[in-house]
């Protein structure tokens, strides 16, 4: 891999996207590892992901302008394919994935921490949709991500206006839940990362499935799908022992890590 490193440190990996000349702007074959990269994180060994950017300035400053500058039709579309398919397959991964934002998260950048479940981000990031500056829409999922994240109002003037907001506001609106001195953004990452990776891994990666997949449904639908993703945690290893740990008053209360067993 040229532009994507992976480390894990216990049951959490971390995915960097590492191309800091172009602030790590997503070109091709930015895409492409990162793909190869979440389909070969071992699901039976991690339970949880930060994703970020190499260097202290930008975690992402878009999809690559310069080549996109070139592009026909039909190979736009089919750079907007690749970029959604990678994204989409980061939003349904079966464990979390946290964005550690290390400064410009623009365009694409800004898409794809949207594409994790949890952002939070350092004092120096910055974020926006400048698309229409450019002459084009987001192409990799803003228009709707962040309108369901933020209030479709305050999607519609970031995304009208081509403003960029600071790392406050972006907590102020709610597109990210912290943010952080630089230095302590991926310590913070890491164990917000590991604290999710001690619970019990099959209730985790069915809330997760029940929260996304629920919010595409009406409540009807979703209520019928925490139903289903609840049930399916019973008479599993994790049930059994995080039950029993509290009826036997085990002191830590804490669960008897098992190792994920694939259904
Ligand atoms: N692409 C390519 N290179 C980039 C880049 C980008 N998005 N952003 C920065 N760079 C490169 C710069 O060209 C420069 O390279 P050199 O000149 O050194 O070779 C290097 O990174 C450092 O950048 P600056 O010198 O500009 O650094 P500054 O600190 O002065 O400014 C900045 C930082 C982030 C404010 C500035 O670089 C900037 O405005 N960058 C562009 C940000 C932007 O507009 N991003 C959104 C891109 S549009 C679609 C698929 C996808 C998309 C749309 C449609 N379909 C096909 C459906 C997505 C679109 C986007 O993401």
């Amino acid at each position: 891999m040229e532009f994507v490193t992976y480390e894990t440190e216990g049951a959490v990996a971390v995915v960097t996207i590492n191309r800091p000349k172009a602030l790590n702007a997503l070109n091709s074959q930015v895409l492409e590892e990162l793909e190869a990269t979440f389909d070969a994180i071992n699901l039976d060994e991690i339970r949880a992901v930060v994703l970020t950017g190499a260097g202290d300035k930008s975690f992402v400053a878009g999809a690559d302008i310069g080549e996109m500058s070139t592009l026909t039709k039909a190979e736009g579309e089919a750079f907007g394919k690749k970029g959604n398919d990678i994204f989409r397959k980061i939003e349904t991964f079966p464990i979390p994935v946290i964005a550690a934002i290390n400064g410009f998260a623009l365009g694409g950048g800004c898409e794809i921490s949207m594409s994790c479940d949890i952002r939070i981000c350092s004092e120096n990031a910055m974020f926006g949709q400048p698309e229409v500056g450019l002459g084009i829409t987001p192409g990799f999922g803003g228009t709707q991500r962040l309108a369901r994240l933020v209030s479709p109002g305050m999607a519609k003037q970031m995304i009208y206006a081509a403003r960029n907001i600071k790392a406050d506001e972006a907590y102020r609106i709610g597109l990210v839940n912290a943010v952080y001195p630089l230095e302590e953004l991926m310590p913070a990452a890491k164990k917000l990362a590991a604290t999710i990776a001690q619970n019990a891994p099959i209730a985790v990666r069915n809330c997760k499935k029940a929260i996304n997949e629920g919010l595409e449904v009406d409540m009807d639908q979703a209520i019928v799908i925490e139903e289903k993703l609840f049930g399916d945690c019973f008479e599993t290893e994790d049930q059994k022992a995080g039950m029993g740990n509290f009826l036997e008053k085990d002191k830590e209360k804490k669960l008897k890590v098992v190792p994920f067993q694939n259904k």
